[in-house]
């Protein structure tokens, strides 16, 4: 008898607090303003989002250069660097900023460390739009470390004052070797004040853990330049999971990928609408995956406020 045909679905998966904030942003943007709003970057880093809001008119550019004098500009969730507000201003452009609120809290950090003259050493993926904006809040104190091989080349003034910040979302597991090599080369390094890798991170790569050993694959529902559903490959692939693919859509998948196994696991980055989830569900019940169980590793229930600037105006008294 052939054996059992399931699908493991991840919980939690999908939106986290910072994108739905930031997508609704946008959204918000179109229905108060009208078409077109500007949007510096793809405001969360998923191709159905991007290409949903384009046709409801909203306009994705690289740069506020490119943004008609005095227009609205919509900031990422990813946050952007002092100098973006500085040529936004420039040239008059009414700003909504959905930098996510954990993406400005090591902001924050990173501001006060070097207020406080510290080497700061940023974990993170050089070339992703967080880590040029964090960076740029500092850029004579911080340096950018990729990875733990990327420890060796790591220089400082002074060993005593050193503290490592982080890109909000990367690998939990490589970023404590990273930091365990850094600690090695200076035992006084200095920890963040909180995690930076943020919540919804952390809590799709322990969901993925555990459903991973079970899986002969991991389908995670995520676009190529989304940092965390990137991580949540690596993360399956190293805690058990046969083979994992990361796709944008059900028709992304393979066939040949379902051929002779019994357990898939699904599961999405934190900037994937639930709809695309839905759909790779109904593709492989098409082939005998019908049997869908829920593997619940925590809740969650944070939400943030809208941006400022898209708040109902508070009345004078
Ligand atoms: O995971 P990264 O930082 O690349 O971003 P994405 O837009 O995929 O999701 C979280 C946010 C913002
Ligand atoms: Fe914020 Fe984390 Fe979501 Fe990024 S992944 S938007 S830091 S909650």
């Amino acid at each position: 008898m052939a054996e059992s045909k399931r699908v493991l679905l991840a919980s939690p998966r999908g939106y986290c607090a910072g994108v739905d904030r930031a997508v609704e942003a946008v959204e918000r943007a179109l229905d108060k303003h009208g078409a077109p709003v500007y949007v510096r970057k793809e405001i969360v880093h998923n191709r159905h989002v991007v290409d949903t809001l384009t046709d409801r008119g909203a306009i994705f550019v690289n740069e506020t250069d490119e943004v008609p004098e005095g227009a609205i500009v919509v900031f990422s969730a990813h946050g952007v660097s002092p100098e973006v507000h500085r040529t936004a201003a420039e040239r008059s452009l009414q700003t909504i900023d959905a930098t996510c609120p954990l993406v400005t809290k090591v902001h924050q950090e990173a501001k006060r460390f070097a207020r406080d003259d510290y080497d700061i050493v940023l974990v993170g993926h050089e070339g992703h739009e967080e880590v040029e904006g964090t960076a740029g809040e500092a850029p004579e104190h911080i340096q950018l470390v990729d990875g733990p091989d990327a420890v060796d080349n790591v220089e400082v003034r002074d060993p005593e004052r050193v503290v490592w910040l982080s890109q909000t979302t990367l690998s939990v597991d490589e970023t404590m070797q990273t930091v365990k090599r850094l600690r090695e080369k200076f035992p006084n390094l200095n920890d963040p004040p909180s995690d930076d890798i943020c919540y919804a991170t952390q809590n799709r790569q322990v969901a993925v853990k555990a459903m991973a050993p079970k899986c002969d694959l991991v389908i995670v529902v995520g676009s190529q330049n989304s940092s965390n559903s990137q991580r949540l490959v690596e993360v399956a692939l190293q805690n058990g999971a046969s083979a994992s693919y990361l796709v944008d859509y059900a028709r992304d998948i393979d066939l040949a990928w379902l051929d002779g196994i019994s357990t898939i696991g699904v599961t999405s980055g934190a900037s994937v609408p639930e709809i695309l989830v839905r759909g790779v569900i109904d593709l492989v019940a098409e082939h005998g995956f019908e049997d869908v169980e829920t593997i619940t590793t925590a809740e969650e229930t944070l939400t943030f406020a809208l941006p400022r600037e898209l708040r109902p105006a508070r009345s004078a008294n």
